[in-house]
């Protein structure tokens, strides 16, 4: 979509130029124009038989591991080859307009930290990380294992992405840390996400309830949409460099 037609109201320019406290939650509909798969997508080829939400699950795991140790290692592949995108490079941008800004992903892509942002609240883990099945400790993976999934190189139990799966708490740390932002924010932005997983998608609400203002960026409606000041109906990467543009 050209640029010229993206549409920021100024009174939300306004509000963001008195330097609001700023959260941002993020879901995988950002790393979308950087060619990495939504969830909600169909997958492709080899993987479009598969739900990504079944294969994100303990059970996947323990019922078929190498399907789903395979299942990571061509995400993370595509994820390799892909660049932060304008929506991204936008979000460094914005770290440093605001002097309260905190960015909270439910994106295991790491596409964030490549951008440039130097703290990001990463919910659901990293997908370039991996962990003992056993000691939950992380390792390093083998590059090239003799098996797959690769074993923990300390008591030999098998190694997992370490990522939270559907039907797993995430991390203390990240989801305090994230609570906090929501709780204490004055803006919240919620980008690229479809709102509809827990405990991710509460963070918008905890806001509201704080007296905090709701920004949308998403090229189609979510259940949050009703709930949102603002709905900036178009996709993140030419919507947020629009948005920055007009704040500096
Ligand atoms: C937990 C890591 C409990 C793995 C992921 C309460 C109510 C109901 C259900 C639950 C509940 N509490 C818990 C649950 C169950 C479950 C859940 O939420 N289920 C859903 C289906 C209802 N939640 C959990 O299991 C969570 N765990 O709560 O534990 C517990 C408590 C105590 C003790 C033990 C356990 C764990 C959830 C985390 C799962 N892991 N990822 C991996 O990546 O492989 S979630 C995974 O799916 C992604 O990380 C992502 O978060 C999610 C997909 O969501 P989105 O990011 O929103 O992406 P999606 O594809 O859905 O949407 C993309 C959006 O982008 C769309 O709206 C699209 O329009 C938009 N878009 C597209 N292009 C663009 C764009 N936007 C902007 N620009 C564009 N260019």
């Amino acid at each position: 979509m050209s640029v010229h037609r993206i549409e920021i109201p100024t009174d939300l320019i306004e509000t963001l130029r008195a330097d609001p406290r700023i959260a941002v939650l993020t879901g995988a509909g950002i790393s979308a124009e950087s060619g990495v798969p939504t969830f909600r997508e169909a997958q492709t080829g080899l993987w479009s038989q598969y739900e990504a939400q079944e294969l994100a699950t303990p059970e996947a795991f323990a019922r078929n591991p190498r399907l789903v140790w395979e299942w990571y290692a061509w995400r993370r592949e595509l994820i390799c080859k892909a660049e932060p995108n304008p929506g991204h490079l936008a979000l460094v941008r914005m770290e440093d307009l605001f002097s309260q800004f905190d960015l909270i992903t439910q994106n295991v892509d790491g596409l964030h930290r490549r951008a440039g942002n130097k703290n990001v609240i990463e919910l659901h883990g990293d997908i370039f990380r991996t962990k003992c099945i056993k000691e939950n400790t992380t390792v390093s993976s083998p590059p090239d294992p003799k098996e797959i999934p690769p074993r923990c190189p300390n008591c030999n139990a098998l190694l997992r992405p370490d990522v939270v799966w559907f039907g797993e708490s995430l991390p203390k740390q990240a989801i305090s840390a994230a609570w906090q932002a929501a709780e204490n924010c004055q803006v919240f932005f919620s980008i690229g996400t479809s709102s509809l997983i827990e405990p991710a998608a509460s963070l918008p609400m905890i806001a509201l309830q704080n007296g905090a203002q709701v920004i949308e960026v998403n090229p189609h409606q979510t259940p949050l949409t009703p709930k949102c000041a603002y709905s900036l109906r178009y996709p993140a990467g030419d919507a947020l460099p629009v948005l920055v543009k007009e704040l500096s």
